[in-house]
């Protein structure tokens, strides 16, 4: 499978279409318990134009007051998080090999429009777990760099039913979505399709 950057394996059509459809059922189940929300960035209380929800005992968001963090609750019905589907839970074993499951499963649903600033993921404890990515639905440009921010970027595109599992040198690299590509060749799988253009899975260790 194609290392992208070391530590970065990109699993290109891990689902075929029966799978992806099993898992926007899942995914449509867990909206259903947890609402999608928006996120605000912390301090300018700007919206971040994906919207989220999580599955599992914690889930990231963010606030303009105490920004970027995991909860066990969601930030509105304060209900807990509904569990992380085995389809997800199976796909975490079979590629990541790592002795514990994954704490968080944060769900971002992209609208046409919606992008991803490059960032770092650094709100969890354990850096030395990897990151488990799964797209369904509109392609994406997906850009990634190093550990600084100035360091040389480049982009690939990820597809529906792509698996990406990030781990060792590059867990700690910088990343976004610069943009969602024309989602009418790929629309969400029925019962998402109403949602938006793209979903992300992220699943992570958190403690
Ligand atoms: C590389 N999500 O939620 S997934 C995020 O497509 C996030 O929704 C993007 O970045 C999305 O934080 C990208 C791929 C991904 C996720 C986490 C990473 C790549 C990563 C953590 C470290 C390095
Ligand atoms: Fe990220």
């Amino acid at each position: 499978m194609p290392e992208i950057v070391p530590g970065a394996v990109l699993y290109p059509a891990f689902l075929n279409a029966a799978a992806q459809r099993r898992l926007a059922q899942d995914v449509a189940d867990v909206i259903a318990h947890a609402p999608l929300f928006t996120s605000r960035m912390p301090k300018s209380g700007l919206p971040m134009s994906v919207r989220m929800t999580n599955c599992g005992a914690l889930g990231w968001m963010s606030d303009r007051e105490r920004g970027y963090r995991y909860e066990p609750r969601h930030p509105e019905t304060g209900a807990p998080w509904p569990p992380i589907p085995r389809l997800l839970l199976n796909i975490w074993d079979e590629l990541t090999r790592h002795p514990k499951p994954p704490e968080a499963c944060l769900v971002n649903v992209y609208s046409d429009d919606a992008k991803m600033g490059l960032h770092q993921d650094r709100d969890e404890v354990d850096f030395d777990a990897p990151i488990l990515s799964v797209s369904l639905g509109a392609d994406c440009r997906f850009r990634f760099g190093g550990r600084k921010r100035s360091d040389k970027t480049s982009a690939v595109t990820l597809a529906s039913g792509d698996a990406f599992v990030f781990g060792g040198a590059a867990r700690l690299c910088f990343h976004g979505v610069d943009r969602i590509l024309p989602s009418i060749l790929t629309p969400l799988p029925e019962p998402l399709a109403g949602q938006g253009a793209r979903v992300n899975l992220t699943l992570r260790r958190v403690t």
